[in-house]
């Protein structure tokens, strides 16, 4: 523009009446504004927004734990975790394996197949926690097959592997659903394992990307509540609670009734375990499954139970005891890794006949590993 214009322009303007008051009402907002801006970089503040500092957010409220780092950066994807590569099978059944497969083999070293060696396999035989019947059956078909010494661990590992093969579920199945929700009763002894298992399977159906609430119907020991709580937050799901020492029915009918009112996949209801001996345990827990049966139809669609096989012979037991007051869709036979016992799986399978779900051998997330009469049989027959 001419500048003999601009100079017309500010004469019109200064010689106008109400130029002195313009002038006046402008120079004080022009004067703070520029101060402000040069008191900020003076002082080296960041150029975030003065509430970000003073209104902390929700995530800074709640202390972070130590290894996350706070000052996160928004913007740069997050580094992959490194794969964990699970514990071999045949490592973590090393116990069964040596008082089961190992002294057999020691047993027939350089020896025939005779009266004196048929024996000793006997006692050794009964000394794997297989069971009276599974063991006799086992010592007749070597009796019967074998022929020789050198054929006994072969055949041994063929009539185990049909037993097994017989309460084993089809290949990825094991996470299979039947509904929405599908209803999980989850039973079992004190210290089975059952708190442990479900947080274990409550991260697996997580990782498919189902929506799990979890049910603390353990409402006899308070700390029941609060174990199953700290397995939720792990897995990133929802805790259903009751009452302590309240009606564990209550605590099973809300969580049904949550999981069904948030559209959740998959509802895991945990329970007491107290001595399979103590009736009323039985009958809480025989109320509790008829009780889950009339919140919805077809629910409960599983009704797990959790073994401990340290416990040996007594798992039989207990199982046939729980199979009395519940129809059970499925045995997880847990601590395989500590314990030289882990053949009772063998007869678990010849007596009761109850699909064999998953197997702990471990106590992290990854140790719940689905079961395979095949995978199993190799880790102990290597
Ligand atoms: N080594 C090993 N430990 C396990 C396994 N499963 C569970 N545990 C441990 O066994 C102990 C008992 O497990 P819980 O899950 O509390 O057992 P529970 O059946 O809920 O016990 P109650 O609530 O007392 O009835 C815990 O220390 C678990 O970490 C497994 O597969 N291997
Ligand atoms: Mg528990």
């Amino acid at each position: 523009m001419d500048t003999s214009i601009l100079s017309q322009l500010a004469t019109h303007f200064l010689a106008h009446p109400l130029a002195g008051v313009a002038i006046l009402a402008l120079v004080p907002p022009l004067l703070a504004a520029a101060l402000g801006f040069l008191l900020r970089f003076s002082s080296g503040a960041s150029a975030e927004p003065a509430e970000r500092e003073s209104a902390p957010t929700e995530r800074e409220v709640v202390p972070e734990p130590e290894t996350v780092p706070i000052a996160a950066e928004p913007e740069r994807a997050p580094e992959p975790e490194p794969a964990v590569e699970p514990a071999r099978l045949r490592d973590r059944l090393r116990r069964t394996s040596d008082a089961l497969v190992g002294r057999v083999a020691s047993l027939f070293n350089g020896r025939s197949l005779d009266a004196d060696t048929l024996e000793e396999l006997e006692a050794v035989l009964m000394a794997a926690d297989l069971g009276v019947r599974t063991a006799d059956d086992l010592l007749e078909r070597v009796r019967r097959d074998a022929g020789e010494a050198a054929a006994v661990e072969a055949l041994l590992r063929e009539a185990m592997l049909e037993k097994l093969r017989s309460v084993e579920l089809a290949p990825g199945t094991h996470l299979d659903t039947e509904a929405v929700p599908h209803v999980i009763l989850v039973l079992g002894v004190n210290g089975a394992g059952k708190t442990t298992t479900i947080g274990k399977l409550a991260a697996r159906h997580v990782a498919l990307g189902r929506q799990v609430i979890l049910g603390a119907g353990d409402t006899f020991r308070a700390a029941a509540t609060e174990q199953l709580e700290t397995w939720g937050e792990r897995a990133g799901c929802d805790v259903i609670a009751g009452r302590a020492g309240g009606d564990p029915s209550a605590v099973a009918f809300d969580t049904v009734q949550a999981a069904a009112a948030r559209g959740a996949d998959v509802a895991i209801i945990d329970t007491a375990g107290r001595l399979q001996t103590k009736k009323p345990l039985m009958e809480e827990l025989g109320k509790l499954v008829r009780v889950v049966k009339k919140c919805q139809e077809g629910a409960p669609h599983e009704i797990l139970l959790v073994l401990d096989a340290n416990t040996g012979q007594n798992a039989l037991s207990q199982a046939k005891l729980f199979a009395e007051v519940a129809p059970l869709t499925g045995l997880i036979l847990t601590k395989l890794d500590g314990t030289a016992k882990g053949g009772v799986i063998v007869g678990l399978a010849d007596e009761l006949g109850v699909p064999v779900k998953h197997v702990g051998v471990g106590e992290a997330v990854e140790d719940l590993r689905d079961f395979s009469a095949e995978e199993f049989v190799d880790a102990l027959f290597g």
